[in-house]
C-alpha cells in the first residue's frame, strides 16, 4: 500500500471548478467581486478555496489518529520560521498547475498574487527553518504529529538600510489577517505565573505543596494546517496566544478597576506579542521565560486533555502515547512542568512521576556556543515559577546523591559541572544540564557536531548515559526547496527521473549519468541562467544595482555572526578589488558577491559588518576602473521568500564557519541542492555534503578541527598573520583609511579591531590564505564550462541524503518510534 499517487492524480477538482471556487469567496468571504478585487482580495480568496480542501483533511486527519489511538511526536519549538504557504500548500494539494491557469483565465497574475502574502517569520534562522522542514516531513510521511510554539503578534523584525546601516522595523504579518489559521476557542488554556508556594500536610500526614499563582494567563490555540505532500495527512500546528484571563480580571474590574483591569490585559498580552532575535541579551530577561514557560505549560495540558480523552485516568499508557522533542533547551521547563502537573495535580509519586518524564522527552541541541547556552538566575526563577525551582532543586539533588555519586563517587569537581545548579555570585539554573538528565535520548544536528556534543560540551554525561546521546543529521524538505522554488530545475527532473522523486529523492541520481552529457549540461546551464536573470531584477528592484547574469554569482546566506565569518568573506573581496586595481587585467571571471543577513539588534560588532560591506559595495560597484569584474549587493531583509528567489540562481555556495562553530547549516544543503558548487570549511555538514556530492564536486578549505584547538593551544596570534602577508596587511590597513567612507576615516576600525586588537576569535586570519586559493581554484573551475556544469548538476543528483524525510526516518527510528497511520 506504499504506491505512490501523484498529488496531481489525487483530487479531481477542474481549472474551471477552481475558477468558480476562488471567485465565490472572493463574493462571501472577502466581500468584493471580480471588478474591484485588488490582488491581496484575489490571495485571500484563492488561499480560502483551496482551504476547502485542506481544512476537510485536517478533520479527517484527527478522526484517523483518534480512531487508531496512535503514538504522537509532539514537536515544542519557540519558532516556526514558515514563509509563505501558498505555493507551498498548493505544491503538496497536487493544484500549483491548476490554480495557475484558474487565475490566469480570470486575468490575474498568479505569481503577482502569491507575492502578497507575508512570510510567517516566527523564527530567528537555522532552528526554526528546520522545525518548519520537519513538520513538513512529519506530514508527508503520514506520521501522527503536532508542533507547539507561540502566535508571536511580530515575528522576526523587518530589516532595512540607512546609509548602510541595519534599521528594524517591527513585522507585522497578521496586520491584515491570516486565511490559513483557525481559532480554537473549546481549547484555551489557564496557565499560573508568579506567586509562592505552601507547603502543607493532607490527612494521612503526607506533605504537598500548593503553589498560590500571582497571575492566570489564558492561552488560546490558532491551528496552521500542515500539508503534507500528496495531502492524506494534513497535521497541524499549534501556535498559542497570550491573552488576560477573564476568570482573574473580572475581581479587578468589579471592584470598579476597569484601568487597572486593563493594565493586566496588556502585561498578559505581552507574552506573545513579539519573538526575540537572538542575541546574548536574553539572558534575564523575565518576559522571555515567562514565554517560555507559558507556551510549554499550555501544551502540557493540551497533551494531557487529548490523552485523558483516551485513557481517562489511567496513566500507565502515558509514555506509549505521548514522546515529546524539545527543540533546544528553550522549552525544557517543559520538564518540572510535567513533574508538577503529575504530583501535586495528579498526586502521583516522584519516582512515577519522573518515570513518565524521562520516557517521554527528547532533546536536541544546536549549538555549541557557550554564550547562547541558557542560563537563568535562581532568583527569576524563583519569582516567575517558584515551584517549579522546588522541583528543579529535587531533581538535582537526586541526581547528584544518585547515579553521579555511583559514577563519580565522591568528585566534587564533576559534581560542580554537572549540577543544574550554578553555584557562584549569582546561582543560575543551567537549563542545558536538565534538558539532558531529564531526557532519554540527546541529540546533535550533524556527525561531527554530536560528535563535539559528547566530547567536549557533555563529556560527563555522555559517561554516565553512554546510550543517550546520539546524532541525527538536518535535512531540508525538496518540497518547498527544489519543486516549488526552481520549477524550471524539477520540471527538467521529472523528465529523467521518477514523478515521486518530491518524496523519494534518491530518485534524482538518475540524472548522475547525464552529468557530462553536452545537451543535458546546456539544458541544466540554461535554467540556472534564466534563475540568475529573475535574481537580476530582484536585485535591481530592490538595490538598483545592474549586475550581469553571465557572471558568478556567489552568495552568503544567513544569520550575521562573527563565527559564520561574513567578514572573511570582505576581506577577501577587498583583496581581489586590490588585484583588480593593480592589475585591471587580472585573471578571474566577472565576480556578483551577493549577501543575505539579518544581525540581532543588540550585536554591535555583527551591525559594524553589514555596514563595512554595504560601504565597500558602494565603492566597489561605482568604480569604473575594474569594468564591472567584480559587483557587490546586500540584499535587505533576507527572508524565507527572499532565499526561495536566490537559491535556485547561486553559482557558488559560501559556508565557511571557523571550524566545530557550525553545529550543522542548512542553507548549505539547499543551495548544493540547486546546483551551488560549496566553498566550505569541514565543519557542521558541510563535511557530509563533501562526501555525499564527491570531493572533486565541493571546494574544501580551511584549519579543521583539530587544526582550531591546535592552533589555539599553541596560542594563536593574528599579528603573525598580518605582518607575514603584505596582502592581508594591505587590506586589513585599508579599514582604517577613508577609501570607503569619504572623509570619514576609521568608519569601518571595529572591523580590523576584531580581527587582530581583539584577537580574532575566530580565526579569520588564519584561513585567509587558505580561502584565498580556494577562490582562485573556483574561479579556474569556473572558466571551464563542462567542468562547473558537470559539478552543479552532481550536486543536485547526490543531496538525498539532505531530505528531511531521511531526518524524520532516523528520530523515528531512533528515538520516536512511531508508525505511520494512513489517513484514506
Ligand atoms: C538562542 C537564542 C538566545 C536568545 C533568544 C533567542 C534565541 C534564539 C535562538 C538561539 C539559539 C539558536 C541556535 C541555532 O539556531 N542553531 C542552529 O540550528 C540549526 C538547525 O539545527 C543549525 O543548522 C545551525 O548550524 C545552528 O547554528
Amino acid at each position: 500500500d506504499n504506491v505512490f499517487v501523484d498529488p496531481k492524480e489525487k483530487f479531481n477538482v477542474t481549472t474551471a471548478e477552481l475558477k468558480d471556487m476562488i471567485v465565490k469567496h472572493l463574493h462571501v468571504t472577502q466581500g468584493t467581486d471580480e471588478n474591484k478585487a485588488n490582488e491581496k482580495a484575489w490571495f485571500n480568496a484563492t488561499a480560502a478555496a483551496i482551504n476547502e480542501v485542506i481544512f476537510e483533511r485536517v478533520t479527517k486527519t484527527q478522526k484517523t489518529h483518534f480512531g487508531q489511538d496512535t503514538r504522537a511526536v509532539h514537536y515544542l519549538s519557540l519558532e516556526f520560521l514558515m514563509g509563505r504557504l501558498l505555493k507551498n500548500n498548493l505544491c503538496n494539494i497536487g493544484l500549483m498547475e491548476k490554480a495557475s491557469e484558474a487565475l490566469s483565465e480570470l486575468n490575474q497574475d498568479f505569481n503577482a498574487i502569491a507575492e502578497e502574502e507575508p512570510d510567517l517569520a516566527l523564527g530567528n534562522g537555522g532552528l526554526g527553518r528546520l522545525a518548519a522542514c520537519f513538520i513538513d516531513s512529519l506530514a508527508t510521511l503520514q506520521l501522527p504529529a503536532i508542533g507547539y510554539g507561540i502566535h508571536y503578534e511580530h515575528g522576526l523584525f523587518h530589516q532595512t538600510f540607512q546609509n548602510g546601516r541595519q534599521v528594524e522595523r517591527p513585522d507585522s504579518w497578521r496586520e491584515y489577517g491570516n486565511p490559513w489559521e483557525i481559532c480554537r476557542p473549546e481549547s484555551v488554556q489557564e496557565i499560573p505565573v508568579y506567586g509562592y508556594v505552601e507547603t502543607k500536610y493532607d490527612d494521612e500526614g503526607k506533605m504537598v505543596k500548593e503553589w498560590h499563582p500571582g497571575r492566570i494567563i489564558k492561552g488560546v490555540p490558532w491551528d496552521v494546517p500542515i500539508v503534507g505532500y500528496g495531502a492524506n495527512t494534513v497535521n497541524v500546528l499549534r501556535l498559542w496566544e497570550s491573552r488576560a484571563s477573564d476568570f482573574f480580571n473580572w475581581d479587578v474590574f468589579n471592584a470598579g478597576g476597569y484601568l487597572d483591569s486593563q493594565v493586566e490585559n496588556v502585561q498578559a498580552e505581552t507574552i506573545s506579542k513579539v519573538l526575540y532575535p537572538n542575541d546574548e541579551t536574553a539572558q534575564g530577561k523575565e518576559l522571555r521565560l515567562i514565554q517560555q514557560y507559558f507556551f510549554c505549560a499550555c501544551s502540557i495540558k493540551d497533551i494531557i486533555r487529548r490523552y485523558k480523552r483516551a485513557h481517562g485516568n489511567d496513566w500507565s499508557k502515558f509514555v506509549d502515547q505521548v514522546v515529546v522533542q524539545l527543540n533546544d533547551t528553550h522549552p525544557v521547563v517543559a520538564i518540572p512542568e510535567l513533574m508538577r502537573i503529575l504530583m501535586d495535580r495528579v498526586g502521583m509519586e516522584w519516582d512515577q512521576a519522573w518515570d513518565i518524564c524521562q520516557g517521554v522527552f527528547a532533546y536536541t541541541n544546536h549549538t555549541l556556543l557557550p554564550e547562547a547556552l541558557e542560563k537563568w538566575s535562581v532568583a527569576l526563577f524563583e519569582k516567575v515559577l517558584p515551584r517549579h525551582l522546588e522541583i528543579i532543586y529535587e531533581i538535582n539533588s537526586r541526581f547528584l546523591n544518585g547515579i553521579c555519586e555511583q559514577a563519580f563517587p565522591g568528585d566534587d569537581a564533576v559534581k560542580a559541572k554537572l549540577s543544574i545548579i550554578e553555584e557562584g555570585r549569582q546561582k543560575m539554573v543551567r537549563m542545558g544540564n536538565l534538558a539532558v538528565i531529564g531526557s532519554f535520548k540527546v541529540n546533535g544536528v550533524a556527525q561531527i557536531h554530536s560528535a563535539l556534543v559528547k566530547s567536549d560540551l557533555f563529556p560527563e554525561f555522555n559517561q554516565i548515559w553512554q546510550d543517550k546521546f546520539t546524532n541525527v543529521t538536518n535535512g531540508v524538505t525538496p518540497r518547498r526547496w527544489l519543486k516549488s522554488c526552481n520549477p524550471s530545475l524539477s520540471a527538467l527532473i521529472d523528465e529523467y527521473a521518477d514523478v515521486d522523486w518530491p518524496v523519494n529523492q534518491d530518485k534524482i541520481r538518475a540524472i548522475e549519468d547525464l552529468a557530462e552529457d553536452a545537451k543535458f549540461q546546456k539544458r541544466y546551464m540554461d535554467i540556472k541562467h534564466q534563475n540568475k536573470v529573475e535574481l537580476a531584477k530582484v536585485i535591481k528592484e530592490l538595490t538598483d544595482i545592474d549586475v550581469d547574469p553571465t557572471a558568478l554569482f556567489d552568495i552568503q546566506i544567513k544569520r550575521l555572526h562573527e563565527y559564520k565569518r561574513q567578514q572573511l568573506n570582505l576581506i577577501h573581496i577587498m583583496a581581489l578589488y586590490r588585484r583588480l586595481l593593480q592589475n585591471p587585467d587580472y585573471d578571474m571571471p566577472k565576480r556578483v558577491f551577493i549577501f543575505g543577513a539579518k544581525a540581532a539588534p543588540g550585536y554591535y560588532l555583527a551591525k559594524e559588518i553589514i555596514y563595512a560591506i554595504n560601504k565597500v559595495a558602494d565603492r566597489v560597484n561605482n568604480d569604473s576602473r575594474i569594468k564591472d569584474k567584480l559587483k557587490v549587493v546586500f540584499l535587505p531583509n533576507y527572508r524565507v521568500s527572499l532565499a526561495e528567489k536566490m537559491i535556485p540562481a547561486a553559482d557558488v555556495s559560501e559556508q565557511i564557519s571557523t571550524a566545530g562553530k557550525e553545529a550543522s547549516g542548512t542553507g548549505n544543503m539547499k543551495l548544493a541542492l540547486n546546483g551551488a558548487v560549496t566553498v566550505g570549511t569541514l565543519d557542521g555538514a558541510n563535511i557530509e555534503i563533501a562526501e555525499e556530492a564527491g570531493e572533486d564536486n565541493v571546494v574544501i578549505f580551511g584549519l579543521t578541527v583539530d587544526g582550531v584547538k591546535q592552533l589555539r593551544a599553541e596560542g594563536y596570534n593574528p599579528w603573525d598573520y598580518y605582518y607575514s602577508n603584505e596582502e592581508l596587511k594591505a587590506v586589513l590597513d585599508w579599514f582604517d583609511t577613508d577609501y570607503f567612507t569619504p572623509g570619514k576615516p576609521g568608519e569601518l576600525s571595529e572591523v580590523k579591531r576584531s580581527l587582530l586588537d581583539n584577537g580574532d576569535h575566530y580565526l579569520c586570519l588564519a584561513d585567509f590564505a587558505s580561502y584565498s586559493d580556494a577562490q582562485k581554484k573556483i574561479d579556474q573551475l569556473y572558466k571551464d564550462k563542462k567542468t562547473w556544469a558537470k559539478m552543479a548538476i552532481l550536486n543536485t543528483a547526490r543531496m538525498a541524503k539532505f531530505n528531511s524525510d531521511r531526518s524524520i526516518q532516523d528520530y523515528v527510528d531512533n528515538i520516536w518510534k512511531l508508525e505511520p497511520a494512513k489517513v484514506s
